[in-house]
């Protein structure tokens, strides 16, 4: 993952405060800049900081509210906050630990505790990325693993269902890879996986299509709002490129290279619709495809 520089918003109604924390955070972050509680939550949504420096005495709404707010919206729930504000009694420093913020400091404040507490907050939140990007993600492939797919499929189909939008899944299987692992060894046969899921991953064409790795060498992909024609379109040029890596298969039925079978389905199904029944489809398709004689699609 880039090393990229991290977002700090400070929002506190005090211009004075904000320059004074600006400009201590500006060396080693990118900062954010908001001057009442609407514009915190506006400016969290939009540009989603690894960090909230949160004042508490705002005119407009104060800084307890805006936080139960940014918790309350899945996209901006898990943004790290740090109060800092005059409010120093010990019942509103457990108030606002209680309503999640990591951190509270008063002022006036010591201009070096405060960068050393803010880095060290922000060093779990890179580390705590980090840990959800291996958690997401299958280790030989780089693909999203079985466990995320899952999410995003269950997400994505409640959306789709909801608004009635069309959606596609296609399941992709390599043929004769047993045949692949036995006659060329299974180091060979990773590599051919990895391959295939390359291509796989470069045929995706907008950021919430999504290739994973569904088990053993077989992969699925999920593309919201994509018709049955498109999906055709998607998976033929998977086939396709596969076919065109031109990995040598001698012991394969289908082909002299290395191909792939890829089964899709398309919502609305037409009959008894669930997420359950969407993919069995794609499997009933991925199956025609085999049996029909491999290095083909079929919707
Ligand atoms: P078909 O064309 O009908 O799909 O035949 P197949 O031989 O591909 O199907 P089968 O499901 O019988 O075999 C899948 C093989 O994929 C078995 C297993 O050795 C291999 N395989 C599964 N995961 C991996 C992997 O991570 N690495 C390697 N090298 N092989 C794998
Ligand atoms: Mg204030
Ligand atoms: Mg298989
Ligand atoms: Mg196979």
């Amino acid at each position: 993952m880039s090393q990229e520089m991290q977002k700090v918003l400070i929002a506190d109604d005090d211009g004075i405060n904000r320059q004074v924390l600006a400009s201590l955070l500006k060396p080693d972050y990118v900062v954010l800049l908001a001057k009442t509680g609407e514009q915190a939550i506006e400016r969290a949504q939009r540009h989603l900081p690894d960090l909230l420096m949160l004042d508490v005495m705002m005119p407009d709404m104060d800084g307890y509210e805006v936080l139960r707010r940014l918790r309350a919206d899945p996209a901006t729930a898990r943004i790290e906050v740090i109060f800092i504000t005059g409010m120093g009694r010990p019942e509103d420093e457990a108030k606002g630990l209680k309503l999640g913020a990591a951190d509270y400091i008063t002022k006036p404040f010591n201009a070096t505790v405060v960068m050393a507490r803010v880095a060290t907050h922000l060093q779990v939140v890179r580390q705590r990325r980090l840990l959800e990007h291996l958690a997401h993600m299958d280790g030989l492939t780089e693909l999203a693993n079985r466990r995320r797919f899952d999410e995003i499929y269950e997400s994505e189909w409640q959306r789709a269902t909801r608004h009635a939008h069309t959606m596609s899944v296609a399941l992709l299987d390599i043929d004769c890879f047993k045949q692949y692992n036995d006659h060329y060894g299974h180091p060979a046969g990773d590599r051919a996986l990895r391959a295939v899921s390359r291509v796989a991953r470069n045929a995706m064409r907008r950021p919430c299509d999504i290739a994973a790795r569904y088990g053993g060498e077989e992969l699925v992909i999920l593309m919201p709002e994509t018709d049955a024609a498109q999906g055709l379109y998607v998976a033929e040029s998977i086939r396709e490129a596969v076919a065109q890596l031109l990995i040598p298969h001698e012991q394969s039925v289908a082909s002299p290279v290395l191909t792939v079978s890829i089964g899709g389905a398309t919502l609305p199904l037409g009959e008894q619709e669930s997420a359950a029944a969407l993919f069995e489809a794609a499997d009933s398709a991925l199956y025609r495809a085999k049996e029909a004689g491999r290095n083909r699609v079929n919707w």
